[in-house]
C-alpha cells in the first residue's frame, strides 16, 4: 500500500498547528509543517479572535506542505476549540469579528437566561454543561446588548465552520462543534427551538448540520492560487477538537475514562447515549456530540490555563521554561493550600498567581508565595478535581472506571500523571500528546474511505504511537488532601 497524506489543521485557545499525518499500511506518523500563535486580542475592554490571521496561518501551512515538503495532501482537515462563532451576511461577509469566549459580556448572562428560561428545563432541552460563555449565552448576551451584527446576520457558523466556509465556500454546521453551542438536543443533530427562542434569536441561524467525516467540497480555486494546492477535498472531521481527541485515545474494552489535557482538562465517558438527569445536571455534566453518534459525557476542568496563566506572568519578569516550573512545584510542600480550579474568578483573571493567593487567602489556608508554592498548589489541585469527577462519573453510570487515559499535550507532563495515578488509584495511560491532530487526520481518512470505524481508527493509533503507563501508589496524603478537598464544594 502506497502512502496516504492528510494534512490537519488544529486550532487551539494558545496555538494553531498543521500537521501532516502519513498513512501506510495500518501505521499513521505525523510531521509538524507549521506552529503558530494564537492569542485572544483585546480591543475597547472587549476579547476577539482575529480569525483572519488564523485563516492566513492555515494557508501557509498548506503552501508549506505543498511547496517546501513537495507533498498534496489527499484532504485538509479543521478542528479548534469550542462554542465561539461568527455570524455572517447575506453577502457571505463576517458581521462583526467573533469574540472569544473569555470575554466579560457574559459574566452574568446565565443569571439573567434562567429568568426566561430555567436552569432545569434549559438543561434537559440541551444536556450541556453550564458555562457562561456557552454560544447560547453569548448570544443572548448580543441580543441583550442590542447588538447590530444580528440584524444582518443570516448564518451561524462555528469556528471551525467558518474556516471550512473559507476554504470551500460551503457554510454547514458540523455536529461535535454546534453541540458545544447548548442550541441543541440531547445527543441529537437537531436544533432546539426552545432554546433559539429564550435566547431571543432566530433559529434560522441554524444551517444543515453533517456529521463528523463528511467531505464538504472541494477548496476554492483561490486557496489552490495563494497554496499551490490541488482540487483537494475539505473535510468536516470532528471538528470539536475534544471531539477529535476522544477519537483518538487508544483504548480497547470498556471500563475506560479520558482526560483530554491542554489549556482545558476534559474528563469523561463515551457513552452511547446522553446521560441526562437531575443527577447530571446537579454535577453539572456535559453531553457532546461525538463521532458515530456516540456522546462525550464529560466535565470541564479548568486545566492547564491556571499554570500557562502564571507562566505568562512569570516570564514577564523573567523567561522560564516549563521543565523549571514543573522541578519548582516538585521540591515545594505538598498539599500546603489547594484551590477549586473551576472557581469562576479563575476564568480570566488578568493575573493569576494573585488569584490563586487571593482564592487561598479567602479560603483560611496558607497563602502559597513562590512560584513552586503556587505551582505546586495547582498541581495538586487539578489531580485531586481528577478525583472528584471521576467519582461523580461513577456515580452516575454506576459502573466502576479502571484506567485513565490521558491524551493532549498535557500527558507530556509526568510529574502530573503520577500525582494522579496517586490519587485516584487506577492506572494513567499517557499518551498520544498529539491526539486532537491524529483523531483529525483519522476521520479525513474516514471520509475517504480508508478505515472504517472509529475501532479501526484505535486500532491504527494503538500500532503507531508508544504510551506510558503509571501505576497508582498508595499515599494516605493524597486521601487526606482529599477530604480537605471536598469540603470546598
Ligand atoms: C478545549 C475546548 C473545550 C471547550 C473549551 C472552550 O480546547 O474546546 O472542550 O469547552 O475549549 O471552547
Amino acid at each position: 500500500m502506497s502512502k496516504n497524506y492528510f494534512l490537519a489543521f488544529d486550532l487551539g485557545a494558545s496555538s494553531g498547528r498543521a500537521m501532516l499525518g502519513i498513512l501506510e499500511n495500518g501505521r499513521l506518523e505525523l510531521a509538524e509543517v507549521h506552529r503558530f500563535k494564537n492569542q485572544m486580542t483585546r480591543i475597547h475592554g472587549s476579547y476577539y479572535w482575529n480569525i483572519f490571521n488564523l485563516f492566513e496561518e492555515l494557508k501557509t501551512g498548506l503552501k508549506k506542505c505543498v511547496s517546501e515538503l513537495g507533498i498534496q495532501p489527499l484532504s485538509v482537515g479543521i478542528d479548534t476549540w469550542g462554542v465561539d462563532y461568527a455570524l455572517v451576511t447575506a453577502g457571505g461577509r463576517l458581521a462583526g469579528l467573533p469574540f472569544a469566549y473569555r470575554d466579560h459580556r457574559t459574566d452574568q448572562a446565565m443569571e439573567q437566561f434562567f429568568r426566561i428560561l430555567p436552569q432545569k428545563e434549559t438543561y434537559l432541552s440541551s444536556g450541556i454543561q453550564f458555562m457562561q460563555f456557552n454560544t447560547l449565552f453569548q448570544l443572548f448576551s448580543s441580543v441583550k446588548q442590542n447588538d447590530p451584527e444580528l440584524k444582518v446576520a443570516e448564518k451561524l457558523l462555528f469556528t471551525p465552520d467558518v474556516l471550512n466556509f473559507f476554504f470551500t465556500g460551503i457554510t454547514k454546521n458540523e455536529y461535535t462543534i454546534a453541540s458545544t453551542s447548548q442550541l441543541l438536543k440531547p445527543g441529537r443533530p437537531e436544533w432546539e427551538p426552545k432554546l433559539f427562542e429564550a435566547a431571543g434569536i432566530d433559529q434560522k441561524l441554524g444551517e444543515e448540520i453533517v456529521q463528523p467525516g463528511t467531505v464538504l467540497g472541494e477548496v476554492l480555486t483561490e486557496i489552490q492560487e495563494d497554496t499551490g494546492c490541488g482540487a483537494i477535498p475539505c473535510v468536516a472531521v470532528a471538528s470539536h477538537d475534544t471531539a477529535s481527541a476522544v477519537v483518538s485515545v487508544p483504548a480497547e474494552g470498556e471500563n475506560w475514562a479520558y482526560l483530554s489535557s491542554g489549556t482545558w482538562s476534559l474528563l469523561g465517558i463515551e457513552s452511547p447515549e446522553p446521560l441526562v438527569s437531575e443527577k447530571s445536571l446537579e454535577m453539572n455534566f456535559t453531553n457532546e456530540g461525538g463521532a458515530e453518534g456516540t456522546t462525550r459525557f464529560l466535565k470541564n476542568i479548568m486545566g492547564m490555563w491556571l499554570i500557562q496563566e502564571c507562566k505568562r506572568i512569570w516570564d514577564q519578569k523573567k523567561e522560564m521554561d516549563w521543565q523549571e516550573i514543573v522541578e519548582l512545584s516538585n521540591a515545594a510542600e505538598p498539599f500546603k493550600c489547594l484551590v477549586n480550579p473551576d472557581d469562576p474568578m479563575f476564568l480570566n483573571p488578568g493575573d493569576m498567581p494573585e488569584a490563586i493567593k487571593s482564592f487561598c487567602k479567602k479560603t483560611g489556608q496558607p497563602v502559597p508565595e513562590t512560584k513552586g508554592e503556587i505551582a505546586r498548589c495547582i498541581y495538586d489541585s487539578l489531580a485531586l478535581k481528577y478525583k472528584y469527577t471521576l467519582g461523580q462519573i461513577e456515580t452516575v453510570t454506576g459502573k466502576k472506571i479502571e484506567k485513565l487515559h490521558i491524551i493532549g499535550g498535557g500527558a507530556n507532563n509526568e510529574m502530573l500523571n503520577r500525582f494522579t495515578a496517586n490519587a485516584i488509584g487506577i492506572p494513567v495511560v499517557a499518551g498520544p500528546t498529539e491526539a486532537t491532530a491524529i483523531g483529525n487526520i483519522m476521520m479525513q481518512a474516514k471520509a475517504l474511505g480508508m478505515v472504517h470505524s472509529v475501532q479501526e481508527i484505535r486500532d491504527v493509533i494503538r500500532n503507531s504511537f508508544d504510551v506510558k503507563t503509571f501505576e497508582p501508589h498508595s499515599d494516605p496524603g493524597w486521601e487526606k488532601a482529599f477530604g480537605a478537598f471536598c469540603k470546598m464544594f
